[in-house]
Order: C-alpha cells, then structure tokens, then sequence
C-alpha cells in the first residue's frame, strides 16, 4: 500500500475549488481544500470533501452497456461503438440527420473534454435538433449579453473583493457557491465585503442561506424581478441618478431605455412585486449612492417568465450607475485560453430556423429543451427518432418530465455518455461510461472566463486511467466520428495532429499574427510533450492574452508554466474591457436591443394580471448537486432534504403539518412531498428542490433510489417559457396544495 498527495481541482461546481487530495493506491482516501491555492486559499464544501466517495462509487459503470432483450450487460468497447454506428447511420440514412437529436447536460461543461470537444460533436451530428440545459437555466443571460455586447460568453460579474454594495436577486451563492461568477468562498468573499464596510443585499421569496446573511432582505413575489428591476431603472432616471462615467461614449440607446422604463415607477410595480413603493426607492438609492456597486441575478430571474428582460436589466443597472466595466462593479473577465478581441463584430441574432413543431426560435445553435418531447411525439418529416445525451439527466431536469419520459421510451435509439445507470440512461441502448473525476484533466474552459480574478489553473489526471476504461475526450472523439460517417475506429491522435497543424499554418501565414513568418514545424515541436488536449490547450494558452507566443513573450502562459505552478496562476485583479471586449456591428454597448425592447410591453401588460394564489419555486442545498449527487452516502445522510416549505400561515389555511404529507399539483401533474412549516419562505409560495425523484425502475444507483425524494419537474410546465430565450418557467409555477389522502 502506498499513499501519496495529490492536487487536482474540483469538479462539482462552478466555484473550481484547488483540492489537495490523498491518494492511498488507487483510491482517493482523503480531501482537503488546496492552502495554497491562490484563488481557493483551501475552501471546501461538503460535495468536494465527498469527491473520494464519488470517485470510488461502486455503482459507478465501468464498462460500456449495450441493452439486451430490455436488460443492460456489459460489452467492450469496440462492440459498443459498432452498435452506436450501426443503429445511427441506418436511422440517418433513412429519415436524415435532423431525426438525431442531441441533449447535452451540465457536467459538460465541467471537463476540459466537453470544453474542447462539444463544439466538434455538434459540428460532427449536424442536426438542428441540438438541446441543452442551458434552457433550463442561464440562457437568457447568453442573450441580453448577446445584444447587449455581440457575444453570448460576454457575461459581466461582480467584481466581490473590491465592490462596496451588492443587489444580489433569485440566487443563493452560500449554498450554490455561485453561478456565471465563479469565486471560491462566497461566504468569506461576502463577509468580507461588510468587513470593510460594504453591504450586500438579497431579493428572494425565501429567506435563504445567504439572504439570512445579508444586511437586508427583501422578499418578492416570484416572477417579478423584472418589475423591482424596471421600476429601479425608472428610479434612476426620475431622481437623475443616472450617471455612465466612463462608460458614457461607448453606450447607444439610453434614451431608448428611459423611454420603456418609464411607465414602471415603484408605486406601478409595488403590489405586483409584493415589495412596497417606499422599499424600491430606498434601494435604488442606497445603490446609485454606493461608490462601487454591482447588481447580480441567477436562477431565480432567469427561468421565468421574463428571463431575457430581467437579465438584461441587471446589466443596464450597472451601466446606468457607472458600475459597468470598472473596479468594484461588475466587470469582464479575461481568461487565459481567449484573445483580447478588436472591438466589434457580427454580433449576436436568434432565430435563424425554427423547431419543426413549435415553430420555436433557435437560439445559439440550439432548441429550447422544452420541446424535445414535442420532436419525439409529433410524426412527420424530421421526427426525432433517435437521441444522444451527454452529461445530462433530462429524465429529471426537464419541465414536464412525465411527458419526457413517457416520449424517451419510444424512441429507436438512445445512446449515453453518462457514468450512471440513472433515470434518463435507463432508456438508452448503449452507455459510455466515462472515467471518474480522479482519471482526468482538469482545466475550467468555461468558469475561468466569469472568475473574480484572472486565474489559470491545470491539473493532470491524479491516478492513471483504469485497464479497459476510455478518456472521456476519445469517447467524444469517437462519437463525433461516428456522427461523421467516420467510424469509431478513426485514428484520433492523427485527426488532432491535422488540426493542430492546421491551426499552426494559420498562425505563421497571417500577415498580421506575432508568429508570422515562423514555421509549422517549429510551433508544434515546441508544444508540451503530452496529450492531444494537452497540446491543444497550450496552444491556445500561448496563443492566448496572457501567452508566451512560443518564445515571443518572455515569462508568458504555456502549459509547461501551468504544469510548474500545479496550485494556479494569478494573472491579476479584473481590468476594464469595454471597447476591446465588444462585438457588436456599432462597437458599442447596445443598452436598448430591439429584441428586448420588443418584449417590454409584454412585461407591461403583465403587470394588470391577476395575482396567483400559491406559486411553486426551487431551492437547492449544500450537500446536492442538480440530480446526479444522490448516491453518495455522506450527501444524503440525516434529515431528508427533499422536502415542500411552507410559510406558517400557508400551512394554517391549508390544513397542513410538519413532517406530514402535500399533495402538490399543477397543470400537467401531481406529487406528494413531506411538508416543512417554515417562516423562511414567504406566504404563498412553497418550495421544493430538483433533482429527485429517484424512485424508476431500471437504474443503478442503490443510494439514491432509498433516498428517492419527488421529481419537481412532474409539475413544471413545458409549454411555459421565456419566448427571447427559450428557457423554461421553473420558478414561479402555479400550484394547488392541499394535505395528501392518507
Ligand atoms: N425544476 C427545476 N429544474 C431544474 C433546475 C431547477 O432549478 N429547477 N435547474 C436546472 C439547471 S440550472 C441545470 S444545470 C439542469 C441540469 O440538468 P442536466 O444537466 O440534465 O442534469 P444533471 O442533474 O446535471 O445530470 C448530469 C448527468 O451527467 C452525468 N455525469 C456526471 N459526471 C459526468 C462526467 O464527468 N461525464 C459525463 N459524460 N457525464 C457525467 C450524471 O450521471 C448525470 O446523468 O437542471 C435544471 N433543472
Ligand atoms: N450545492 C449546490 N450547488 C450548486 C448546484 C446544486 O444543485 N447544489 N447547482 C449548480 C447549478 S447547475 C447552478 S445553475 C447554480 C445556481 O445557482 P443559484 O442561482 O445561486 O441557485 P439557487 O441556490 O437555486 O438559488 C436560487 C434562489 O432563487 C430563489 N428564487 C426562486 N424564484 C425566485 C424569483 O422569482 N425571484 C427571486 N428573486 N428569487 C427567486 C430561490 O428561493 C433560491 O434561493 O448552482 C450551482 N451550484
Ligand atoms: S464549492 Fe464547488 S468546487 Fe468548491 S469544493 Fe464545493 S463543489 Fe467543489
Ligand atoms: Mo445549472
């Protein structure tokens, strides 16, 4: 037996915590935050201190499974493939490519082999029917940011260590530890900021973990950040505290914003936000007079009804109080593997084709999850006949996931990359187990670019990759072969060498490029001696805003600095990027889109609704991690988490007790759930998390299925979404609750 300590960085979440872990064999035996991690400084939550757990679960697949006569067995690999190639290439050929579908779920974006290869797999499927989670969550910043700067990534975060006042609406980072604002330690971060005498501020229907931790607390209808949101923006205006700074001539369309703002004043808004008059304008004040002050908004103002506008206002917030672009407000930042950009560009537009049965906008190459069902059920020319998930658990994350489920069953294939036999690959013919998190690289393509600070950080696989197991990037590789018509067989190292060389002749023959007029050859005999990732990654890295440019940049980035300095890179605090970053035909910030302005009067006329009677919200918790976290024993022992919150006076009026049992419903379904009476949630709204519902038939995860909990999904509704972006209604459903039968 040899123990040994390792570092690598977590995987689970967005805050990309360093772990220095202990490794005894080939097991992870022990976890601990990373001290000396810059970024980190040894921060670790209850998930990261399971990862051994998770990375040892014996449920874990370890081989491909094909389904036999309805039951999964095991099969190798090459096996496995040629059932993927047969039964794909016959449906394509038959009913064409649009008759695959494609669902690509969140851990996608947490391996450096989603982050370098999702973009070849969906060139590879070339069907229109591509799906993510991403319209179950922050799509609607990927389009306010779209319009608002040209690019769907260029998403602004609140600068946390140097801000004096944070609005922080419909997120929990205490528990979340963030999203699209990646900075370990939030609690620290947070305190820290009253500390040096700041303030942060949390507008939520419940008195969450991080609300409980504010100065203040305001408590809102669900649904309705968009009006708090407008009336502050009219706020601004009407007490002329509108002031861009710096910023001013780099912005069009302010006069565009005060004109659809205007009908919003807090006294309009007030009984539809359940947040008085009086409330709103104190705020906004209290914000426009901060020195430096950022609003932030997560899940809760972007999966409802106004998704796209609420999004969209949070960053005209920052603009309008100077706040956007500079120190301390809500800046830009520059990860290690992008150029700066020039300026301008094509920009941003949706809706270049259309879903088949909804008539549904693409938005960003994508449909919106919501109608995945749809595609399956409905007959006709481009039917969906066959899917491939990777990553994702629709089964469970999608609205209306009794509908999903039952249209899942019907289909001629399904194929999986997925670890789990879980309730979405229990319908799959073929699962393609990739490694466990101890078995790979690590290097956060996508969270590195909404890091607090420029970090970079590489972390190689802890213990070698098992005998007869697959790199997650080669099962990619050769799924995308597959899709191509290439075979599973293809010779990836050989494909990656032609790339990369493409790459390179690119970079020594344009005339404009720093390695202009040096040779192919020399470029890629210099990269690291190491994986196809690998080099792939320090090319973009040297090549990168901070990159060596293969010699040209004394003491630049390339991996051999990320291979030396295995606790990360401190490339500096945030640095302003307006103009450089935008992308916009006018190279400027376009505060008042067309799309969005468009949509405003919907907002406007929402606002004489009538109000609903009990709204259904989510939550989520500490030791869980969306739907997949279950089977970890130490996550899920103790008091069940699962549970609906009720506020005291609910539960009066509705016959309800702690401990018993809910019968929930809603337009497209029911559940039971144990009750918890709390006055943490505010009167007439409950709350249940997602993610459970563990209790199918077929799957493979013995911890989670006795810790099964109800799946929220069952209630939510598909045929509500936020038409700018496509993302579904999750917060904010309507509900009827009443004690269950027995
Ligand atoms: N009602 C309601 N629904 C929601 C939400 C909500 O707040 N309320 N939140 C939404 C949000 S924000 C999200 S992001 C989605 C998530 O929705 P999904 O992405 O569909 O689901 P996850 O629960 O993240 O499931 C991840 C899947 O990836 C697998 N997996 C884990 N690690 C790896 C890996 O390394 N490689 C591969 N190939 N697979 C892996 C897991 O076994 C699991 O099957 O859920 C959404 N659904
Ligand atoms: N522990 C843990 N961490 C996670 C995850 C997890 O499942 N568990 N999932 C990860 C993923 S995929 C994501 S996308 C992020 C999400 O990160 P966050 O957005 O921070 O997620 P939540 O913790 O769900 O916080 C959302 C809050 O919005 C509130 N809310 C609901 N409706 C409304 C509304 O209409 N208005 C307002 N103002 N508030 C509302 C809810 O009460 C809840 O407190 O978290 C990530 N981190
Ligand atoms: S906060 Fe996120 S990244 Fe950090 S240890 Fe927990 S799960 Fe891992
Ligand atoms: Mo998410």
């Amino acid at each position: 037996m040899t123990t040994r300590t390792a570092l690598t960085t977590c995987p689970l979440c967005e805050a990309t915590c360093g772990l220095e872990l202990t490794v005894t064999d080939d097991r992870i035996t022990g976890v601990r935050g990373d001290r000396l991690d810059g970024f980190s400084g040894g921060f670790l939550c209850p998930k990261g201190a399971s990862l051994g757990q998770l990375d040892a679960d014996p449920d874990r697949l370890t081989t491909p499974l094909v389904k036999r006569d309805g039951v999964h067995v095991p099969v190798g690999w090459a096996e496995a493939f040629e059932v993927v190639r047969s039964r794909l290439t016959a449906i394509m050929a038959e009913h064409g490519r649009d008759a695959v579908a494609m669902y690509l779920g969140n851990p996608m974006v947490h391996s450096l082999a989603g982050g370098l290869y999702a973009g070849e797999l969906r060139r590879a499927l070339g069907s229109r029917n591509v799906f993510t989670a991403s319209t179950v969550d922050q799509m609607p910043k990927h389009v306010s940011s779209g319009l608002m700067y040209g690019g769907m990534y260029t998403i602004p975060v609140p600068d946390i260590d140097r801000t004096d006042f944070l609005l922080l609406l419909g997120a929990d980072p205490y528990t979340s530890n963030g999203s699209l604002w990646t900075a370990p330690d939030m609690p620290k971060r947070l305190k820290a900021l009253r500390a040096r005498g700041g303030a942060f501020v949390v507008v939520d229907p419940r008195r969450s973990r991080t609300a409980a931790a504010a100065d203040q607390h305001v408590p809102i209808t669900p649904g309705t950040d968009v009006f708090l949101l407008l009336a502050m923006a009219q706020e601004l205006f009407a007490a002329d505290l509108v002031d861009l700074g710096d910023l001013a001539p780099h912005v069009t369309g302010l006069d565009g914003v005060r004109e659809l703002v205007a009908p919003f004043t807090p006294e309009a808004v007030a009984g539809k936000c359940g947040v008085d008059a009086a409330t709103i304008r104190a705020l906004t004040h209290r914000f426009a007079a901060a020195e430096r002050a950022a609003v932030y908004g997560r899940i809760g103002t972007t999966t409802v009804d106004f998704g796209t506008v609420a999004s969209w206002l949070v960053d005209v917030l920052n603009a309008l109080t100077g706040n956007l672009d500079r120190p301390g407000g809500s800046m830009f930042p520059l990860p290690a593997h992008l150029a700066k950009g020039r300026g301008s560009g094509k920009g941003f537009t949706t809706g270049r084709w259309h879903s088949r049965v909804r008539g549904l906008p693409e938005v960003a190459s994508e449909f919106p999850a919501v109608t995945l069902a749809d595609e399956i059920e409905t007959p006709g020319e481009g039917q969906v006949r066959a899917l491939v998930t990777i990553a994702g658990n629709p089964a469970l994350s999608l609205p209306n996931s009794a509908r999903l489920e039952a249209a899942l069953g019907t289909l001629d294939f399904v194929v999986s990359v997925d670890p789990y036999l879980n309730e979405t690959t229990r319908h799959a013919d073929v699962v393609l187990p990739p490694p466990p998190p101890s078995r790979r690289p690590h290097y956060d393509i996508a969270f590195l670019g909404f890091a607090v600070r420029n970090v970079a950080k590489f972390s190689p696989p802890v213990i070698a990759l098992d005998e007869g197991s697959m790199p997650e990037a080669d099962i990619l590789l050769r799924l995308a072969a597959v899709l191509a018509g290439r075979g599973a067989d293809t010779d990836l190292d050989a494909a990656a060498a032609e790339q990369l060389d493409a790459a390179l002749a690119k970079l020594v023959e344009h005339p404009k490029s720093p390695l202009h007029g040096r040779t192919a050859e020399e470029l890629r005999s210099a990269l690291v001696d190491g994986t196809r990732e690998e080099r792939l990654l320090d090319l973009k890295l040297r090549t990168g805003a901070y990159g060596d440019w293969f010699g040209a940049v004394p003491d630049g980035l390339s991996m051999a600095k990320l291979l030396a300095n295995p606790h990360g890179v401190d490339l500096g605090a945030l640095q302003p990027r307006i103009p450089e970053v935008l992308r916009t035909p006018s190279g400027k910030v376009e505060l008042c889109p067309d799309p969005i302005a468009q949509d405003v009067p919907r907002v406007l006329a929402a606002l004489r609704d009538r109000p609903d009677d009990l709204l259904l919200v989510g939550r989520r918790h500490l030791r869980s991690n969306n739907s997949w976290m279950h089977n970890v024993p130490t996550l899920v022992k103790g008091k069940p988490t699962c549970t609906l919150l009720v506020n005291t006076a609910d539960a009066l009026r509705l016959g309800l007790t702690g401990g018993g049992v809910a019968q929930v419903s809603s337009r497209v379904g029911k559940v039971e759930a144990t009750v918890e009476v709390t006055d943490d949630i505010a009167s007439g709204v409950v709350s249940l998390p997602h993610g459970w519902g563990h209790d199918r038939p077929g799957t493979r995860m013995s911890v989670a299925s006795a810790h099964a909990g109800v799946n929220v999904n069952l209630l939510t509704d598909d045929l509500r979404i936020d038409p700018l972006s496509g993302t579904a209604v999750l917060n904010g459903v309507r509900v009827h609750v009443s004690p269950a039968a027995n």
